[in-house]
């Protein structure tokens, strides 16, 4: 059939993700390993852009295993190409990072970004659960391998809900990764720095890891203001931080500064919330 025809091209996708990782993720090291978290949080905060997506929750679990949960519209899980369910279609297929329009709010244009399926073939395991049209349907993938079976081409339901959102578990490989623990500190600073540039979305940390237990809820209503004290706080500034924000030619600008009683200069650039 055309879908078994392009189940081929999907392998071969995969396998080609986890032949050259470095390729997709930059490396198989800590900071490939903290790539696959943001590739997904990066999904979650293009839903917050689009105006749908108010809180991510990230939690580094028990099990050595990362959750990032949204309370978005829910990635479409409709019946799409072929047959199969869209939401399939994006975990599987190089690209599709869950946008299937040319969205101008992708914010992991990035070097790297390469979206969810690449993050799939990279994990032990990865389970998804999207709660829309009232119900949650499940999928689940090995190694980027699907092991759930479809119903007339559609996900399988596993509860009712009437919540919106996508929750997205996976396990990075320990055949792929050298290390295969998240560094947490770098997982905050991240979300942080995401919070600050997202002024209007909550993101909660949680590590349940034994031992490192915490809860942080990173909200910035200030944005870059906030960012920029933070960047100067225990230094020497000589005035509150000034702040600009203008569109031109629909390039929309963001500037905060501040002099601080020292020479020494910093200046942060991010464009579509990519650091420059
Ligand atoms: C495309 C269309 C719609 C939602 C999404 C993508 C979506 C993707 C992700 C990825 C992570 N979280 C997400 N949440 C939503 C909505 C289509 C519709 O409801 O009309």
């Amino acid at each position: 059939t055309a879908y078994e025809v392009d189940s081929i091209a999907v392998l071969e996708g995969l396998e080609a993700v986890r032949k050259r990782p470095g390729m997709y993720i930059g490396s198989v090291g800590t900071k490939g390993l903290n790539h696959l978290v943001y590739e997904i949080v990066d999904n979650s905060v293009d839903e917050h852009l689009a105006g749908f997506c108010k809180n991510i929750e990230v939690t580094l679990e028990k099990d050595g295993s990362a959750t990032v949960a949204d309370d978005g519209r829910g990635v479409p899980v409709g019946l799409h190409q072929k047959g199969v369910s869209a939401a399939r279609i994006v975990y599987t297929t190089l690209h599709a990072g869950g946008k299937f329009d040319d969205s101008v709010y992708k914010t992991s244009g990035g070097l790297h970004g390469v979206g969810s399926s690449v993050v799939n073939a990279l994990s032990e395991y990865m389970d998804v659960q999207i709660s829309r049209d009232g119900a949650i349907h499940h999928d689940r993938y090995e190694r980027g391998v699907p092991v759930v079976k479809l119903d007339k081409g559609l996900l399988p339901v596993i509860g009712k809900t009437k919540k919106t959102g996508t929750k997205i578990n996976f396990l990075p490989d320990g055949e792929i990764f050298e290390k295969t623990r998240f560094r947490e500190e770098e997982i905050k600073s991240r979300l942080h720095e995401t919070a600050y540039l997202n002024p209007n979305l909550q993101i909660t940390y949680q590590n349940k890891r034994a031992g490192e237990e915490e809860t942080v809820l990173f909200h910035e209503p200030e944005g870059i203001i906030s960012y920029v004290k933070e960047l100067n706080s225990g230094k020497a500034p000589v005035h509150d931080p000034i702040y600009y924000k203008g569109t031109i030619d629909r390039v929309e600008v963001e500037v905060a500064f501040q002099f601080l009683d020292t020479f020494e200069e910093n200046i942060l650039g991010f464009c579509n919330n990519i650091f420059t």
